[in-house]
């Protein structure tokens, strides 16, 4: 308990240093006088003093990993049921901890989504809506909260939040990272593609340019294990570990390249251009199918290979699952697996051809779900499923919570599931809520709001003239059939639509966030493919019903 605590006075300490420093460099070229250190350390002692949680009752520091993947969709895993995928470790991680089977982002695109998990927050609180626009002023991060009560932190890996940044955030005593999306390759070999965002500038390694030498997921691991391995500070660790794998253009690592070559992707069962297929759906979604997110003319490219794409993702994944292998077999070498909490998840998902589509920002299953996994035998029960609906505003509360610390009370939307991993029995949500603002850059996809339980999605459209869905995942898990007309469903309807406007009044999501256009524009849509799709039948009529 005393050494706890010297501890987080030491963090405290560190932490004031730190800010105080960074108030220093942020000053500019001169030195402060000793009026301006004052308030800088008073501002900082402010500071410090809002991130001060008490502990939790029994509560009791423990080391944290916390790795997040880019666009990792929740089946793209062996023990998922994977027609050929390979993934070992992450398979060991759920037979040897919990899969939370109903995980889903609040928003299912990287800047909001990674906001999300870092300040536990919606998109429409934190502000961070797109992926170009700078970062809002002011935010808080969770892993401030764990600096300040005795973590030593490091963070390593993809930010890509505020558009091309990758200066240390507040939160973490050691940094890596490289600006949005980075490279997988220094020299951006193997991608056949232009992706916007993409950076070839190497890392920025606590303030100082260090380059790319290779393979992205493999470095980070190296930049993982070397942190793990080489720290001498005595307090408990949050590692957080984010991973440009797997983003688009997907490029696997040398010794994983054509693995599954000779692989065919099952294709899924929305993905046929047919009436039937489209029948009840929105027009919006028709649409979509014929431009950049669509299959008929994916990121504007003539000749898209929908196959070949899934066997590359498929390819590039096999290097996180090697990650996850190196740092559990080096927490197994170090006596350290059975009490440090190792977290896996994925920030958003990706559709390979549902619906007719492909990338995300939908509220369809495979954009909005995600892996989440939580490995640690002391004292989560090996191989549990958990069918609870969380979402990533849940994790910085709950790696609070798991810390041993009394998450802060009005600080999070998200709600700490800890006592749900540990096994216990507690209220939870009945909903979750998604939201996703339109964006001039990818115009295709409107405003999107839904909720999502365990058993239904009511999928409503903001600003179209178009259809709302409503799918019962337990009898349609593949939302084949949208049963918004279907007048046994309209209760449902009712229901979650009430719901819907619940949780958006209770979280302050009333006002629709807007944000400046920025970036580029990907409008086309091919001439002599997909044809625009009609109302539909129900819409049509020439009196009220
Ligand atoms: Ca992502």
């Amino acid at each position: 308990m005393r050494a706890f605590a010297c501890s987080l006075v030491a963090g405290v300490k560190q932490f004031l240093l730190m800010i105080a420093l960074v108030a220093l460099v942020g000053c500019g070229k001169k030195a402060l006088t000793k009026e301006e250190s004052a308030k800088v350390i008073a501002v900082a002692l402010v500071q410090a003093a809002d991130f001060k949680l008490d502990r939790a009752k029994g509560g009791k520091p423990r080391n944290i990993i916390f790795i997040l993947t880019d666009d990792h969709r929740f089946d793209a895993m062996g023990f998922m049921g994977h027609p050929f995928l390979e993934t070992p470790h992450l398979d060991a991680m759920a037979k040897g901890g919990a899969h939370f089977a109903n995980t889903f982002v609040t928003t299912s695109l990287c800047s909001p989504s990674r906001a999300s998990i870092l300040t536990g927050k919606y998109a429409h609180n934190h502000g961070v809506v797109d992926n170009y626009n700078p970062l809002p002023k002011g935010l808080v991060y969770f892993p401030q909260y764990l600096q300040a009560n005795g973590y030593n932190t490091a963070f390593i890996g993809k930010w890509h939040m505020g558009g091309n940044i990758d200066h240390r955030q507040p939160g973490f005593d050691h940094w890596v990272s490289f600006k949005g999306q980075g490279t997988y390759w220094a020299d951006g070999r193997g991608t056949s593609r232009k992706v916007p965002q993409n950076s070839y500038d190497g890392f920025n390694v606590n303030g100082k340019r260090v380059p790319q030498k290779g393979y992205i997921t493999d470095e980070l691991t190296d930049y993982s294990l070397d942190w793990l391995k080489t720290r001498k500070d005595k307090r408990p660790f949050f590692l957080m570990i984010s991973h440009k794998a797997v983003h688009a253009d997907f490029v696997a690592a040398d010794r994983h390249l054509g693995r599954y070559k000779d692989k065919r992707m099952p294709l899924p069962k929305t993905f046929p251009d047919t009436k039937a297929n489209y029948a009840d759906k929105p027009m919006w979604l028709k649409n979509q199918r014929n431009s950049r997110h669509g299959v008929d003319f994916a990121y504007n490219l003539p000749d898209f290979d929908l196959n070949n794409y899934f066997i590359r993702y498929c390819e590039t994944l096999l290097a996180v699952d090697d990650h996850v292998g190196s740092v559990m077999g080096h927490l197994k070498n170090t006596g350290e697996l059975d009490r440090t909490l190792v977290v896996y998840m994925g920030d958003n998902g990706f559709q390979f051809g549902e619906h007719g589509l492909i990338d995300k920002r939908t509220a369809y299953e495979h954009s909005m779900r995600v892996p989440l996994l939580m490995h640690c035998p002391e004292v989560i029960r090996a191989g549990s499923t958990i069918k609870k609906v969380v979402a990533n505003i849940d994790l910085g509360p709950t790696l609070i919570d798991a810390a041993g610390l009394q998450t802060p009370k009005g600080q999070f939307d998200g709600s700490s599931f800890w006592p749900v991993a540990l096994g216990k029995d507690v209220p939870w949500r009945d909903y979750m809520l998604y939201e996703y603002f339109w964006e001039r850059n990818y115009p295709h996809t409107p405003t999107i709001h839904a909720v999502r339980g365990e058993r239904y999605k009511y999928i409503r459209y903001h600003g179209l003239w178009d259809v709302n869905e409503l799918y019962d995942l337990q009898n349609d898990p593949d939302e084949t059939k949208n049963l918004i007309f279907s007048k046994a469903h309209a209760p449902v309807v009712e229901q979650l639509s009430q719901r819907l406007f619940e949780l958006l009044k209770e979280s302050g999501g009333l006002n629709l966030r807007m944000s400046p256009d920025h970036g580029p524009t990907f409008p086309l849509r091919h001439p002599e493919r997909a044809r625009p799709s009609d109302f539909p039948e129900e819409y049509y009529g020439t009196k009220e019903k």
